[in-house]
């Protein structure tokens, strides 16, 4: 990712979230949107969504032209099972091409994550844990009070430092809260790469993400759904200059 951003000299990760009922359409949509945004981009990460629509067979193609155009592919699979589906999933991803998978701290460790860690560091993969997310009701849970050995602390505090236990290669953290993203800035140092949804059609400032400890930006309909989508995704690059 690090490679890919200062060759780039951008800190945008496409969210290739398209949606047509004719699947050749659907495609032909995903690979035009790809190939127009490709110079303002350091990643492209897509979602279960377009598995479902598409398949896996075919959402590998797309992975094989996001690497063609040099670029890493993050698959947001928010991996949350049990070990053993954990594991066929995480295989699944990896044999399409993913270079890295997003998932869910929430399992735990033993039988939960650690089959997904276990892959991952077989295939040379990267593992991005959830940790904040981005819309209204994340607060709910992601900031709930859990009881801790010296007190009580939010869950999310938990997630992060789990994060640097398990060595994790990234977290998510929405753009919507530059508060959180500060907070866990400080709590993983500076290594850990930050990636941060929910800028523009959510709500969130992708500079005040970026001022506060993201390291990337997670855009979709803010490019893909505008007009004109190579514009917008030129506009965004320029603006974070
Ligand atoms: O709001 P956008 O269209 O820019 O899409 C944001 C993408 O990031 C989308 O793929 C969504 O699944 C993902 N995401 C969040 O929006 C918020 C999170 O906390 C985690 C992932």
């Amino acid at each position: 990712m690090r490679a890919s951003s200062e060759r780039a000299h951008s800190r945008i990760v496409l969210a290739l979230d398209l949606q047509n009922d004719d699947r050749q359409t659907l495609l032909k949509q995903c690979n035009a949107i790809l190939e127009g945004v490709a110079k303002y981009i350091c990643a492209v990460k897509i979602n279960r969504q377009l598995v479902l629509a598409l398949g896996l067979p075919t959402v590998s193609q797309i992975v094989t032209n996001v690497h063609e155009l040099s670029l890493p592919a993050i698959m947001d699979a928010k991996l949350n099972d049990v070990g053993h589906t954990n594991s066929f999933m995480m295989e699944s991803y990896v044999h399409a091409g993913f270079d890295a998978v997003i998932a869910s701290p929430i399992t735990g460790w033993e039988g939960g994550m650690d089959s997904v860690f276990e892959i991952a560091r077989k295939e040379d993969k990267g593992v991005i844990l959830l940790t904040y997310m981005s819309n209204p009701g994340a607060e709910q849970f992601y900031s709930m009070m859990t009881g801790v050995e010296d007190g009580q602390r939010p869950i999310f505090e938990t997630f992060a430092q789990m994060a640097v236990e398990w060595r994790a290669d990234g977290l998510v953290v929405g753009a919507t809260r530059p508060d959180i993203i500060r907070r866990v800035r400080s709590l993983v140092g500076p290594s850990m790469e930050i990636y941060s949804p929910g800028v523009g059609t959510q709500g969130g400032d992708g500079m005040k993400a970026l001022e506060t400890g993201a390291n990337y930006l997670i855009v979709g309909r803010t490019i893909y759904g505008s007009e004109n989508p190579r514009d917008a995704a030129r506009g965004l690059h320029e603006s974070l200059k």
